[in-house]
């Protein structure tokens, strides 16, 4: 059997591509074919995503996936959380904002008005972040965009309406918005109501595998494909798609999905809802199969990418080799931050605000580039370290090895860090895990793969993977780890 070529929409917040892959029995490569930048831009009102470049890109993408050859399919994956209103007449009202914007900050507490932060949790699972769906609606109340909103779609909803003229909700990516019942798997008729929120806004929901539609004529036109290729609802969520392709051949298996942000955790097969679960702000997501994603976000390589982003602008060198490399000479554990502190979530001058969180913490404040990416580096792998003993112990569960996946996997200093901030080993790789979740989930819906096991199994055998034993120096990381005010137990803002 000839191994047909999948197409893969993969977003991140810095990046978008769409990567081919060929899938067959013992067949798994991928084909970059488009890699774009995703600027967000700022406007008077705030911080969006350019939504319609990303849509251009995407097509554009498209046209190059039909140029290398057959595409069997197509599937869409972006970050969480953020969204785009149609008016009744099916068109996008305003531009969609970027989370990241500080316009949520003061709606968590409009929300708890209504329904409490423990019945939230007790209901949707969702770890508090500031911009999750439900608060950027209460910000966004009683505006006029609001008022003529007939429906709302999840990023990577409204660009498979655009590409197919179809309107739905994948369920992986709809449990990041605060309005999905964790237990029930549908949207919470309940919280709808309690928050004054029209059902009707909300979709019918699709799951990974099902069918999205076919190409609009336009579509096809521009990116000379079939107008007949299906588009196919994948876990749209890109860490639900990234989980997905995990290589994991054995159980008790902990995994990071590397990329702008961490996300640290544990794959279960029922929802962790406690109180506890709740102070240590853990979220259960969805996953493919009915899977939970019990995990926790930690800032991740953003620290970074928004160091050299101001470096750039400074006129300082910016290439990863070389700042690696000076870091890996610098002294070990010259100052650490918590990643997760809310003072790095906007963008800005990040360097400067780890200097200021260091002095603040009667540290040495990082004195060069190289300084800082080590402090950066040693932070998310103490981050990491807490985080999955804290998932262990709140799900109960045994963890004998971690999957390190996504863009970070490539940073090796980070992924031996982790492994001996945790005494754990490490198994580094694929970097393009999202895609290759998105493809697969395809490749499944065409009877190429038979199940989620299979689909690991496949990863496994044919994807770049390096393995990182710890080498024992755990009472320096320990060390390390005290030095840091006590993690932070309740979720920000509560
Ligand atoms: C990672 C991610 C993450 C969400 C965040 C908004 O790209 O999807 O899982 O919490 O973006």
């Amino acid at each position: 059997v000839s191994p047909s070529a999948f197409a893969a929409v993969d977003l991140g917040a810095t990046s978008g591509r769409v990567i081919l892959g060929r899938v067959g029995p013992d067949v798994l490569d991928l084909t970059e074919v488009h890699r774009f930048p995703n600027t967000p831009v700022r406007l008077p009102d705030g911080l969006h995503w350019n939504v319609l470049a990303l849509y251009q890109e995407t097509v554009d993408g498209l046209r190059e996936a039909a140029r290398a050859g057959s595409v069997a399919s197509i599937g869409v994956d972006t970050w969480a959380v953020d969204y785009g209103l149609l008016d009744a007449d099916g068109v996008l009202l305003g531009t969609p904002y970027h989370y990241r914007d500080g316009r949520t900050d003061d709606a968590a507490r409009r929300v708890w008005t209504h329904v409490g932060p423990e019945e939230l949790y007790r209901t949707t699972g969702l770890q508090h972040l500031p911009f999750n769906t439900v608060f950027q609606l209460a910000s966004a109340a009683g505006t006029s965009q609001s008022r003529t909103a007939a429906t709302l779609l999840l990023i990577p909803d409204l660009l498979v309406h655009w590409l197919t003229g179809t309107v739905g909700a994948e369920a992986t990516n709809a449990s990041t918005t605060g309005l999905f019942d964790a237990r029930t798997r549908t949207w919470s008729a309940q919280l709808l109501e309690r928050l004054s929120l029209d059902p009707g806004l909300l979709p019918p929901l699709r799951h990974p595998g099902d069918p999205a539609g076919t190409l609009l004529p336009h579509v096809a036109a521009h990116t000379g494909l079939d107008a007949s290729t299906p588009v196919v609802t994948v876990a749209s969520h890109d860490t639900a798609s990234a989980v997905a392709a995990i290589p994991a051949t054995a159980p008790h298996f902990a995994y990071i999905s590397c990329g702008t942000w961490s996300l640290a955790g544990l794959e279960l097969d029922a929802p962790v809802l406690t109180e506890a679960s709740r102070a240590a702000n853990f979220t259960n997501e969805l996953g493919v199969d009915g899977t939970v994603r019990y995990l926790r976000n930690i800032m991740g390589m953003w620290l970074l990418e928004e160091c050299r982003r101001t470096w750039e602008a400074q006129g300082l060198p910016t290439g990863l080799p070389r700042l690696l490399a000076e870091a890996a000479r610098c002294e070990a554990f010259g100052a650490v931050v918590d990643p997760d502190d809310p003072v790095f979530l906007a963008p800005g001058d990040m360097p400067e605000r780890i200097r200021e969180y260091c002095r603040r913490t009667g540290q040495p404040a990082p004195d060069s580039q190289g300084a800082l990416v080590r402090c950066i580096l040693e932070s998310l792998a103490l981050a990491h370290r807490r985080t999955l003993r804290q998932a262990a112990e709140l799900a109960g569960r045994d963890i004998t090895h971690i999957h390190l996946v996504g863009g970070g996997s490539r940073n090796d200093l980070l992924c031996r860090f982790t492994a001996d901030a945790t005494g754990l080993p490490v198994i580094a790789g694929p970097t393009e895990a999202t895609a290759l979740g998105n493809i697969l989930v395809q490749a499944r819906a065409a009877g190429r793969v038979a199940d989620l096991a299979a689909m690991r199994r496949l990863v496994a055998a044919t994807q770049h993977l390096r393995r990182y034993t710890p080498r024992g120096d755990g009472a320096a990381w320990d060390a390390a780890a005290a030095r840091l005010t006590p993690a932070r137990t309740e979720p920000p803002c509560a």
